[in-house]
């Protein structure tokens, strides 16, 4: 074997040592064996940190074995797999499902007891990874953790930011970004093999040289940066698989430093060092907003580069034949911020394998699928030709070439069309020479998936329609998922010891079965225990807000929720209008107090740091909470809660309690949304558009249980067309502008009328997204919420239907959706 150790096939080297025993003294004694040859102290000496490491380590011991056998197996078999190419991985904590996904939550709990510990102390001590901003990220967490638990070879691959998510802080109502330090302690969770690392390079130039007679390209770069791996297990629920996570981290190379070494210099190798490692130092808070910073280029050829030598390296036999490339792996681009592997895949089958173009492009062209996440023309990422050319030369010359031969067979499908094929190019001109990752990304991708039925369809018809006249077929969708274990059955076991005492188990990994709860909806004896079970959820957490942000939550109070990113197009202004409509009713003494269902509001939503107005609008929603939960007029009837530092942790707790979920975006700009499958999932009701997976959501539920409100798509563009003034809007509607005068007298502000000036008169004369013309529809579909939430009964009847209707949103549907569709994958070993 290699390095003189034993041939794989001998006993001794062919399966890995079984881990420790199953019960609850095997776990105890691996236990503490972890606390004092792992982390060298002895229990009466231990911190929590200490404990929570020898825990997790131990969790980590009982999947092991069959982590080594998944990694093996994927090698032997050679079968097709699954590479996800993901910028973020917004994972949350790994401790409660990396418990449940082995079945060792009652032994390890059994076991700290008679180690005289609390698991609950030892749950708090984890830090999340928040490697990703939203939406995007987590749907690449539950990705693979639907792989995993459906046996499908898979390696995620993305960047270990050194620095996640930035945590949030309130100053004065307004928010300030801490860093977020998560490796601070270390994790128990990574395996760094720095053995395995990759060297990335960067810059320089490229040149022709004479190869036997054939002129060939070559890229002359002037640094590089070493890639190392840090695995991940990604372990699949009670099914004995674990899959493989691996995050990039950059550190600089011996050359690099040498280089600068050699002109003397220390302080200046020093600083040399700190700009390699600055590549995974710290994950972009921009959502949905690309910046085009240097760096975050950087990034992105930083980790797709790594991932695909490392497969290329490790996982590909070596008689496997590149021509049958498509036949062992597909990345699945997960939007466009991966899509600098597809000239990298070129340059290497092309300069490295000296392959000829053509049979280049057409392996290229089988390997990799592409994902749009979004509608907004704004975060199509777009690079200049200036940047990328000066970092990746060799990638923007493969870049043009793939264009030009694009357009030549544009040109002959459609004849000298020039404003057709400057639409299409993948070169755009203006404002400056650029290059369009979401063309490119078309271009090159064997299938092309949106993420929800309307957002396909929008995709199809209005973003790309030129590309899917030309590519008949490639178009498809792939409508987003969650996954069940961590969104019901760790976020709720009250929800999930129910939904068994009814249905049996199985319907975990097979969610369609939900449906069985129909009949239940009609039986009071369930309705009171679902009943039961959200008034203990929001028991629950009460508790969690009074520890974690001071909050009091009263009892009896209908839990109305809106949390996800800060971003107009999401309309966080419209749920704190119809707030500041309903208190100025109150105070105004035109409403009484008496006849307002009691309702406590809950925000929670990160502002990119860098986004003037998402911040001011932030910082608006804490003034009016302030305001309000001090006025003795509606006390007891309304309250603002808004929690610092929205995170997978708090979302895990807030809505398994909530009653109301607010989906509320102007149609066409959504392109799914998450969180609105994971309320209804748990048992809240949607107040929504008819925008992204709302719209399955509606369907699948039933207009009797969920409360549609606002335009749809096609009247949002007929307004647009004829000219929308909102100005109007706040003319002809009394209420609409009461609520608006209040904001912008300073009522909110201390009388200071310039702090919230600019979001009211953002409002009046430009609202892009819409807020004031859904207005009123809005305030009416909510005032059929108090009527309907009167009804206890109805209530409970419609939330339940939503539980039993919603099996569909299973990521393990997207994934099954995903290997029909797209991937072609094996039934898996
Ligand atoms: F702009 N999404 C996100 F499309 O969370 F790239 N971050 C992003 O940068 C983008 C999209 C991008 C979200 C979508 O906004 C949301 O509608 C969708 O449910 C989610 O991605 C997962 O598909």
């Amino acid at each position: 074997g290699p390095n003189g150790a034993l041939e794989a096939t001998h006993p001794l080297a062919l399966a890995p040592v079984t881990g420790p025993a199953s019960n609850v003294d095997g776990f105890v004694r691996q236990f503490l064996r972890n606390l004092n040859y792992e982390r060298g102290v002895p229990l009466s000496a231990s911190s929590p940190n200490d404990q929570y490491f020898a825990f997790a380590m131990t969790v980590r011991d009982y999947l092991m074995a069959r982590w080594l056998e998944d990694l093996r197996r994927q090698r032997v078999t050679q079968s097709k797999s699954v590479c996800y190419l993901s910028a973020e991985y917004l994972l949350g904590r790994q401790l409660d499902n990396n418990l449940l996904a082995s079945g060792l939550t009652d032994i390890a709990t059994e076991a700290m007891a008679q180690c005289g510990i609390d698991i609950e102390e030892l749950r708090a001590q984890e830090v999340e990874p928040g490697l990703g901003n939203g939406g995007l990220g987590r749907l690449a967490a539950c990705f693979i953790d639907s792989l995993a638990t459906m046996s499908v070879p898979n390696i995620g691959y993305g960047i270990r930011y050194e620095y996640g998510i930035f945590r949030q802080t309130f100053v004065d109502g307004q928010q300030v970004e801490q860093p977020d330090a998560w490796l601070e302690l270390g994790s128990p969770w990574e395996f760094p093999h720095p053995e395995f690392a990759q060297t990335i390079s960067f810059g320089g130039h490229t040149e022709t040289y004479d190869d036997e007679g054939v002129t060939r390209s070559r890229w002359v770069p002037s640094w590089n940066v070493r890639a190392v791996p840090y695995n991940y297990m990604v372990p699949g629920y009670l099914n004995g698989r674990v899959n493989t996570l691996r995050l990039w981290s950059a550190q600089a190379t011996n050359s690099f430093d040498l280089r600068v070494f050699n002109s003397g210099d220390y302080e200046e190798a020093v600083r040399a060092q700190t700009y390699a490692e600055n590549i995974s130092k710290v994950l972009y808070p921009e959502d949905s907003t690309p910046q085009g910073k240097e760096l975050r280029l950087q990034q992105q050829y930083f980790f797709v580069a790594a991932s695909i030598h490392d497969f290329l390296d490790h996982m590909v036999a070596d008689d496997f034949g590149l021509e049958n490339l498509a036949d062992r792996v597909i990345f699945q681009l997960n939007d466009t911020h991966p899509v600098i592997a597809v000239p990298e895949l070129m340059r290497v089958l092309v300069d490295e394998k000296k392959l000829e173009w053509d049979a280049a492009w057409a392996i290229t062209q089988k390997c990799f699928a592409y994902t749009c996440h979004t509608l907004l023309p704004e975060a199509l990422e777009v690079w200049s030709v200036e940047l990328l050319g000066r970092l990746l030369p060799r990638h923007l010359e493969i870049i043009y070439r793939i264009n030009e031969e694009f357009l030549l067979e544009v040109r002959e499908r459609f004849g000298d069309d020039e404003i057709r094929l400057r639409d299409m190019s993948i070169i755009g001109e203006f404002p400056e020479r650029s290059v369009r990752m979401a063309y490119l990304a078309t271009v090159a991708g064997a299938k092309v998936n949106g993420v929800a039925e309307l957002h396909s369809q929008l995709l199809r018809d209005k973003v790309l329609p030129d590309f899917n006249e030309f590519f008949p077929g490639k178009f498809t969708n792939v409508t987003n998922g969650i996954t069940p274990r961590r969104f019901i059955r760790l976020a709720n076991p009250e929800l999930s010891e129910l939904i068994t005492s009814a249905l049996g188990t199985g319907w975990l990994t097979d969610l369609e079965r939900l449906r069985g709860l129909e009949s239940y909806a009609e039986d009071p004896d369930f309705r009171a225990a679902f009943r039961e079970v959200k008034a203990a959820n929001k028991r629950v957490l009460s508790d969690v807000l009074r520890a974690r942000d001071g909050f009091e939550v009263s009892d009896g109070h209908m839990l109305d929720v809106m949390v996800k990113r800060l971003h107009e197009y999401k309309r966080q202004m419209l749920k704190l209008l119809h707030i500041v409509t309903v208190y100025e009713g109150i105070v105004s003494g035109r409403v009484d107090a008496a006849s307002v269902q009691p309702r406590t509001f809950i925000f929670g939503a990160k502002a990119a740091p860098g986004y003037a107005m998402a911040k001011r609008i932030i910082h608006l929603i804490n003034a009016v909470g302030s305001v309000v939960n001090a006025d003795e007029r509606v006390q007891g009837r309304l309250k603002v809660l808004f929690p610092q530092n929205y995170n997978v942790t708090l979302a895990e707790r807030l809505i398994p309690a909530a009653d109301l979920s607010e989906q509320i975006s102007l149609a066409g700009k959504e392109a799914s949304g998450t969180g609105n499958m994971k309320f209804a999932l748990n048992g809240a009701l949607t107040i929504g558009t008819d925008d992204g997976a709302n719209v399955e959501i509606r369907q699948l539920v039933g207009d009797d249980n969920f409360f549609l409100f606002g335009m749809a798509e096609p009247e949002v563009e007929a307004l647009w067309a004829r000219g929308y003034k909102p100005a109007e809007f706040y003319q002809h509607d009394e209420s609409l502008r009461r609520a608006m005068d209040l904001i912008a007298s300073g009522a909110f502000s201390g009388g200071d009328r310039s702090v919230f000036e600019p979001v009211v008169s953002n409002l009046l004369y430009d609202d892009r997204f819409m807020v004031l013309a859904d207005y009123a529809s809005y305030i009416e579909a909510q005032a059929k919420v108090d009527a309907a939430h009167a009804d206890e009964d109805a209530w409970t009847r419609s939330a339940i239907l939503n539980v039993a209707r919603c099996g569909f949103f299973s990521s393990d549907r997207s994934m099954r959706d995903y290997i029909d569709r797209i991937w072609h994958t094996p039934p898996a070993f």
